[in-house]
């Protein structure tokens, strides 16, 4: 799980539709957000990666380039 305080982390084999990336709701302060609204508000594509910003922690997802992928294989916790 991926939660305030991780620092930076990178996935390096992530596999859509296969693979879940559990997100910790305390990344936004526990606001009140979709998984749409996570990846509109935070994700990015960089060359070949899809990067989750949250500040102070930082998720890249190796060689995935369309963020949309993801709003099935996130579970907000
Ligand atoms: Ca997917």
């Amino acid at each position: 799980m991926f939660a305030a305080g991780s620092g930076q982390d990178t996935v390096s084999r992530f596999e859509n539709d296969t693979d879940s990336l559990q997100l910790n709701s305390d990344l936004w302060n526990n606001t009140d957000l979709t998984i749409a609204d996570v990846l509109a508000t935070f994700g990015s594509v960089a060359g070949r990666d899809t990067i989750l910003d949250f500040g102070d922690d930082v998720l890249v997802i190796q060689r995935l380039r369309e963020i949309d992928l993801l709003i099935d294989d996130i579970l907000i916790v």
